[in-house]
């Protein structure tokens, strides 16, 4: 077992680290936030997913699990720290975070160590970025005196501590020696096949696996508005397609967030400018689609200045607490720029006030994330509050006929079929 410095104790640091430390490897947890190792001394979690409370007080209470300002001496270290992007248009990683906790792990770093780049980062940062900074912080030299790897991470929020152990992992060292060394400790921890390759690779799989999803979304968000124009319901025609064996369209939505598959497509972007238009444009078609929602309402009511719209979801996506990136929350700002009175409610979040409540005098019902909880949303108790009664639905998630019986017109992303027969009729539910 070794002695392993994990630094930066986010959604990715702090599994890890808890993990690590059950498997019966000691395990400082770095991070420069006093909130988070205040929390981590007292055996508690600053990330909340499944397990995980239990397995970081667990590590604490067994001393295999400390937490540190900054790196100590280890045999491996972990960097798991942010990679956000900056920029407008055209957005370029933010390496600081990445190169400053190298200079960190430098200063400690010893003959035999070895040191893995967990964190999501643009191709060639391994070997152009970490290992230069590695090298000139220690005197040392990467590959003769110190093992270095790419290893992403892979899992899903909500899913994270499962997925820790059971996803197959790719490992890409900056040499043969660093490739077999992390594969054999990341096979002490990880139960799912361990792939081997090396650092850029391991660095462009993980950036193609978010990019794959991010332009197949925004394939099926481009189908939604062709349907809508087409008199198409595009979700019937997903769900169609899907039963060929060789095709398997994700969903179309209000948008894409969270930090990553809105995020890391960039990085290839930036990698290669002139030869990406396809990732540039589905960045822009998912991009747009928080103002498309806005559209759809506004063609139901008129217009929205002065409206009141109650808005189902804040989150990035269903079932999780995190608003980072959220088109939900894009939308609900771009509503209040028309001047609507928009009161949002999540049943992750923002729970505190029924949506009967909110709904009072309301004139539409916005969903947004289908958060497990709206499967339970009464139609007819919300009905009665709101002052006309129109829902849309971007997920394709609602019962819809609940609620046409409840007396609501239902809207539905992407459901041409319905919008264009609505807009034939054109009488609102009162
Ligand atoms: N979304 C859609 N339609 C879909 C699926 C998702 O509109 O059919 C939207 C969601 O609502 C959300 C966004 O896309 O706003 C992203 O959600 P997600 O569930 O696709 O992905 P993340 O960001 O939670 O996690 C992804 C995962 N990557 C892949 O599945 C390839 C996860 O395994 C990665 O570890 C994570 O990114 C990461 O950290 O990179």
């Amino acid at each position: 077992m070794k002695r392993v410095c994990v630094v930066g104790l986010g959604y990715i640091g702090m599994p890890t680290a808890a993990r690590l430390a059950s498997v019966g490897h000691t395990v400082v947890g770095v991070d420069l936030s006093r909130r988070i190792l205040d929390a981590l001394t007292a055996g508690r979690s600053t990330i909340d997913e499944p397990d995980l409370a239990q397995l970081v007080a667990a590590g604490v209470a067994s001393g295999h699990l400390v937490g540190s300002e900054c790196p100590v001496a280890a045999d491996v270290f972990i960097i798991a720290v942010p990679t956000p992007i900056r920029g407008l248009a055209r957005k370029e990683a933010d390496l600081t975070y990445v190169r400053a906790a190298a200079r960190s792990v430098a200063s400690v770093l010893r003959p035999g160590n070895m040191v893995v780049l967990e964190s999501t980062s643009p191709p060639g940062t391994t070997t152009k970025v970490v290992a230069p900074i590695l090298e000139c912080e220690s005197g040392l030299s990467a590959g003769k005196d110190f093992l270095l790897a790419h290893c992403p991470e892979r899992v899903l929020p909500a899913r994270i501590l499962h997925e820790l152990v059971n996803n197959d992992r790719v490992v890409g060292g900056i040499d043969p020696a660093s490739t077999e060394a992390a594969r054999a400790f990341y096979a002490t921890f990880v139960a799912g096949a361990i792939l081997l390759t090396d650092a850029t690779t391991a660095e462009l799989v993980k950036l193609m696996e978010n990019t794959f999803r991010d332009v197949n979304i925004a394939l099926a968000n481009e189908f939604a508005l062709v349907a809508e124009k087409l008199g198409v319901d595009v979700w019937e025609a997903i769900d169609a397609a899907n039963h060929h064996p060789r095709v398997n369209f994700l969903r179309p939505g209000p948008g894409v967030g969270g930090h990553c598959i809105a995020v890391d497509p960039w990085f290839i972007v930036g990698a290669a400018p002139e030869i990406t238009p396809l990732i540039v444009a589905s960045r822009a078609v998912n991009d747009i689609m928080p103002l498309h929602v806005v559209d759809l309402v506004a063609e139901t009511l008129g217009g929205v200045t002065g409206r009141r719209i109650v808005v189902l979801g804040a989150t990035y996506k269903a079932n999780v607490e995190d608003t980072r990136e959220s088109p939900a929350a894009e939308v609900a700002a771009l509503l209040r720029e028309e001047g609507a009175d928009v009161r949002v409610h999540d049943a992750m979040v923002l729970a505190d006030t029924p949506v009967e409540d909110l709904a009072d005098q309301a004139e539409y019902l916005v969903l947004l994330v289908d958060h497990a909880a709206y499967r339970e949303l009464d139609p007819v108790a919300i009905g009665r509050r709101m002052r006309q009664r129109n829902v849309l639905d971007t997920r394709n998630f609602l019962v819809a006929e609940s609620w046409r019986e409840a007396g609501f017109r239902v809207v539905r992303l992407g459901d041409g079929r319905r919008l264009l027969a609505a807009a034939t009729v054109d009488e609102p539910a009162g």
